[in-house]
């Protein structure tokens, strides 16, 4: 039901034979855009011979990140190694960002935690252009990206421990935007593990984000509880003696839908 601006004056009622049937109650739908989600992890970039194939996977993700037209580009951790990655490394990640065309977001993971000097805090991300965001506040940030209809929120990890919790602090949706959020750690069944950086199945639930992009592990695998969607993506560069190519995780995001998610292959 619309209501009647001011001054509008209602037309003469027709007579019944000629009245329109009313249309049957629309779905009030929020007025969200669709929206697909390119996310990798866990790519572990480093120096040396050793690492000349890690860059070229990562040059294979940023190509699908191209071909695929994502919205949003997400790197959920251990986007390098080591935090004593030099200036070559570094240098090759800008550039290759810098040939990504969408908005793209990402946080430490355990191999490149916010320490002092890390190799986060040493790229200048804005060198690849404006469109690089480092959720980098201990505590979480909510980014609202208007063009997306989207939020992304996520912790950035200082210890890799078992009193670190990267779910911990998840705000509520933002009025009626995707409500996407991003965490580096281990998903497991049993909230009483002593193990490090843990994601239970309840702080999923209990989140509300229509997609989770988590990093750590490093196999694809996807997990819905409640509402949520959360995925590891699986690595960009397979080990070696896996039959498996590396991948990343292609998402849907469809308005009235639950999201989608698929492991895209990288041969
Ligand atoms: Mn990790």
């Amino acid at each position: 039901m619309i209501a009647a601006a001011a001054g509008f004056q209602k037309p003469p009622a027709l007579p019944d034979m000629l009245q329109i049937p009313a249309r049957p109650e629309l779905k009030t739908a929020p007025v969200i855009r669709p929206l697909t989600i390119a996310h990798t992890s866990d790519v572990h970039l480093h120096d040396g011979p050793d690492g000349a194939p890690v860059c070229a996977a990562f040059s294979r993700v940023v190509d699908t990140v191209r071909d695929r037209r994502a919205d949003l580009f997400l790197i959920a951790g251990d986007l390098f190694d080591h935090n004593r990655v030099s200036g070559p490394v570094i240098d090759f990640v800008v550039g290759e960002l810098a040939r990504v065309p969408c908005p793209t977001v990402i946080i430490a993971g355990n191999h490149d935690v916010w320490a002092d000097g890390a190799v986060l805090r040493r790229a200048d991300f804005g060198q690849a252009g404006n469109h690089i965001t480092l959720l980098n506040q201990p505590d979480g940030l909510q980014i609202e990206f208007p063009e997306l209809h989207a939020t992304v929120w996520g912790r950035c990890m200082l210890d890799h421990g078992p009193e670190y919790r990267p779910m911990a602090g998840a705000p509520a949706r933002l009025r009626d935007l995707w409500h996407i959020g991003m965490a580096h750690g281990l998903y497991t069944d049993d909230p009483s593990t002593q193990r490090s950086s843990l994601i239970t199945a309840d702080e999923i639930g209990a989140s509300g984000f229509d997609y989770l992009a988590l990093g750590h592990v490093h196999a694809h695998r996807q997990m819905r509880h409640g509402r949520t969607l959360a995925c590891y993506p699986g690595v960009p560069l397979a080990s070696e003696g896996t039959a498996t190519n590396g991948c990343l995780a292609i998402v849907d995001l469809m308005p009235g839908t639950d999201a989608k998610a698929v492991a895209q292959s990288l041969d």
